[in-house]
This record gives structure tokens, C-alpha cells and sequence, in this order.
């Protein structure tokens, strides 16, 4: 097998250049390791390099009960291998197995609530794994590139909107602190050892594959189930919090556009938008015909966080001129969208609703 990549260069709004290069210049197919597969980025970040004609990889960790909801459809056509971000030796092992000519690390502890009860655990997966793997492809495979998944969640505590690559980071979460660790070690991994290392600083974005625990999913899930006559309420915390929300398989994107680039940087991946949970909340009853959601919703203060980040928007314009990426789902059809696919979901008997439930 070739070692390392023989392709890249500038890409067009399409991502057109680095697809044809692939084919004349490189005989065999681009081959990709993505670690939190099962997630919602990773399940659409396979699709995305299947169609572009990689081999794709996908780390697991061991399942007591194996279910895969978000790449059920992809079994087939992606090669699983078993590791925990946890384990540096199951990760050194999947690096030498795979010998991929990119690897995009998204696995995490990715929920910032129970980083507050689980702090040292989120501290270990979230935080350290990215040294974990690091390290693994410095020793076996250091000639892949590496997307490293950082979050907004850094800038938690700042003030000043929108915020690009040059913010200075402010974390109010052990996950925060957890990603800004990771963060850093990626850019030390570059520039000590001249590795390809990126950091997508992404802000939130959304889909159906959502986890339900995230306040958007759990939205639409419960506004379904309400429309439906499943449920009665939701029970919710902070509404008044402020998001930039995207649209996922469209940031899942953004992410290849950086490992083609010529030059490893960081990135910061936006709308350039806010909104507060309110108003998603209004837009996802509102969608359903119902149009005062307060006799559905009951506000439980267990579900407010320790310290929780107020607002967040960023700016993509970087993204945008270095990269030729930009967002188009708007934040109304984002809603909508979401809301009619768990529409969808609890109305189909066979799927396993049961197994969505909130926390
Ligand atoms: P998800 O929570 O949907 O997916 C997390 C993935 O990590 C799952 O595949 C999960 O596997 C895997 N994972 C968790 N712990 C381990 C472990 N110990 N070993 C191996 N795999 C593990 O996250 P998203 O897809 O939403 O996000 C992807 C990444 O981007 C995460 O790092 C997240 O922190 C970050 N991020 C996400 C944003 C968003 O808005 N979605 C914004 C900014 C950053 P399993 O199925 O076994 O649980
Ligand atoms: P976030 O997403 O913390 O921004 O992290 P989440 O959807 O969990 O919370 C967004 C905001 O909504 C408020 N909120 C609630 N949140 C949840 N989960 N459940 C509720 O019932 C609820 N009620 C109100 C929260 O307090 C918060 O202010 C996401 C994750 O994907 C991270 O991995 C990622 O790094 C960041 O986005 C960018």
C-alpha cells in the first residue's frame, strides 16, 4: 500500500479539484479513519467519503448490546475496527491497520452537561484521547493528516461576537477545558513535528442523527411525540441560551475541504447566526400547528448547568474565503426539517422509538 497521500491542492464550492486529482493522479482510493462513526458527524462524514470513492474506516468501542442507529445503512460498504479512545494500544493498532491517508477524530465524551458529573472521564476521552492519538500515528503513521474535532465551546466565557480563529479562548465547562487541551495538543503535534494536524472550531449543528439529549433533538423529538399524542410535556432547562446552529452533513464537509487544503490551519465553521432555544422551541410547535407551547413545556431546574455558556456566534469568513465552504440551510428549515423526520421516525412502528428517549 502507498504510504501517505499523493493528492491535494486548492478546492472549488463543489470540492471538484481534489476529486479529480484523486482519480488522475492516484490510481487507488484515499483511504480514511474516522473515530465516533456511530455519531451524528461521523455517520455523515462517511457518506460524504464514500461517495467521494475512500476506503472508510470507522473506529468502534465495545458495545454491550451493538446498535448502530446513525450507520446501520452503512455497514456494508464501511470497515469497522474495534478501539477505545481510552485504550492507547487498541488505538496504535488501529492506526497500523488502517494506514490511512487521513484520519478525522471525532469520538469524544461530547455532552457538555454530564462533563459536570463526569468530569474526570470527559477529561480522559475528551481531552487526553487526542494525545492518545496523536501519539499513535506519530509512532506508526505520521504521514497521515489528522482532523482534530474543537469546539465554540472554547470561547464559552467570552463576550465579543462574532469570534473567529483569533478569539482567545475562554472554557466554563470540564468539557470545554477538555477540547481546549486537545486543541492545543493538535497545534503542538504541528509544529513540533511538522505533523498535518487541522482543528475544525466548530459551532453547533444539527441534524435527525442528533443525539436526543441535545437540546434541539430533544426538542423535535418531543414536539413529535406531542403532535402525535405520545407524550404531554417537554422538560427543559435554559431557554434563554443563544446558538449558532448549522445544518451537520453540511459541516461534515467543511472538515474534508480542510485536510485538502495545502496548509494545515484552523478553522472556524459557522453560520454567523443566533437564536435562542425559545425560539426553536416556538418554530418547532409552531410547525406542528401549535402556537402557545407553554402548557407543553415545563422548565426543570436539574437541567440547568453548573455554569452554563449564555451565547455563542461565529464568524466563518475564513472558512469561507480560504476553503470556498459556506453554510446554506437556514435556521427556520433546519427546524423544520428536524421536526418532520422525528415526525417520520414515531409514526413508523418498526423503529425503535423506545430507544430515543430523552434524559
Ligand atoms: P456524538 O456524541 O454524536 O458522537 C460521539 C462519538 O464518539 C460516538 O461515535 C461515540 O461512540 C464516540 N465515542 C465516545 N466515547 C468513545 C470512546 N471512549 N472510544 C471511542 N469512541 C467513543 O458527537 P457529534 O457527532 O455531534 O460530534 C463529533 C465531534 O465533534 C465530537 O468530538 C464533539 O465533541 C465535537 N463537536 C460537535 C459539535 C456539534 O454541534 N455536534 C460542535 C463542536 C464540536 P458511541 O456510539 O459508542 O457512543
Ligand atoms: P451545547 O449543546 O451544550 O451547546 O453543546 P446542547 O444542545 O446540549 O445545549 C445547548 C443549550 O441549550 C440549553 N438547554 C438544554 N440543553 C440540553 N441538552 N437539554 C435541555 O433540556 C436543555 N434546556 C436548555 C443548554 O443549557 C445549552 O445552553 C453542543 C455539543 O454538541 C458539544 O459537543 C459541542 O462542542 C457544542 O455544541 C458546540
Amino acid at each position: 500500500m502507498a504510504k501517505g497521500r499523493s493528492w491535494a491542492g486548492q478546492i472549488d464550492q463543489e470540492g471538484k479539484r481534489g476529486e479529480m486529482m484523486a482519480e488522475t493522479v492516484n490510481s487507488r482510493s484515499p483511504v480514511a479513519l474516522i473515530t465516533g462513526i456511530t455519531g451524528q458527524d461521523g455517520s455523515y462524514l462517511a457518506e460524504l467519503l464514500l461517495e467521494k470513492g475512500y476506503k472508510v474506516y470507522g473506529l468502534v468501542r465495545r458495545h454491550a448490546v451493538p446498535y448502530f442507529p446513525n450507520i446501520r445503512h452503512l455497514l456494508n460498504r464501511v470497515v469497522l475496527v474495534d478501539a477505545d479512545m481510552a485504550d492507547f494500544s487498541s488505538l496504535l493498532s488501529a492506526v497500523k491497520a488502517c494506514q490511512p491517508d487521513e484520519i478525522y477524530h471525532l469520538a469524544a465524551q461530547s455532552y457538555v452537561g454530564v462533563s459536570f458529573t463526569q468530569p474526570t472521564y470527559t477529561g480522559d476521552i475528551t481531552g487526553i484521547g487526542v494525545t492518545r492519538l496523536l501519539e499513535s500515528v506519530r509512532s506508526v503513521w505520521p504521514s497521515a493528516r489528522i482532523y482534530n474535532a474543537s469546539s465554540s465551546e472554547l470561547f464559552g466565557g467570552c463576550l465579543a461576537e462574532p469570534l473567529n480563529e483569533e478569539a482567545t479562548p475562554e472554557p466554563i465547562s470540564p468539557y470545554a477545558v477538555a477540547k481546549l487541551y486537545g486543541h492545543r495538543m493538535a497545534q503542538v503535534y504541528r509544529r513540533a513535528y511538522g505533523m498535518f494536524v487541522v482543528s475544525g472550531i466548530l459551532f453547533n449543528h444539527e441534524s435527525p442523527r442528533r443525539g436526543p439529549e441535545f437540546v434541539t433533538r430533544k426538542i423535535s423529538l418531543g414536539v413529535a411525540k406531542i403532535a402525535l399524542g405520545i407524550e404531554e410535556k417537554i422538560r427543559l432547562g435554559n431557554l434563554d441560551a443563544m446558538r449558532d446552529w448549522g445544518y451537520a452533513p453540511e459541516y461534515v464537509d467543511a472538515m474534508w475541504r480542510m485536510l485538502q487544503a495545502k496548509e494545515p490551519e484552523d478553522y472556524v465553521i459557522a453560520t454567523g447566526t443566533k437564536h435562542s432555544v425559545r425560539e426553536f422551541l416556538e418554530l418547532a410547535f409552531e410547525h406542528v400547528g401549535i402556537h402557545d407551547y407553554s402548557e407543553y413545556v415545563e422548565i426543570d431546574t436539574s437541567l440547568l448547568r453548573p455554569s452554563d455558556v449564555p451565547s455563542l456566534r461565529g464568524d466563518p469568513s475564513k472558512a469561507r474565503t480560504k476553503l470556498g465552504w459556506k453554510p446554506t440551510m437556514h435556521f427556520e428549515g433546519l427546524v423544520r426539517n428536524m421536526v418532520d423526520a422525528d415526525l417520520k421516525l414515531i409514526s413508523e412502528p418498526e423503529q425503535m422509538v423506545s430507544q430515543l428517549q430523552s434524559r
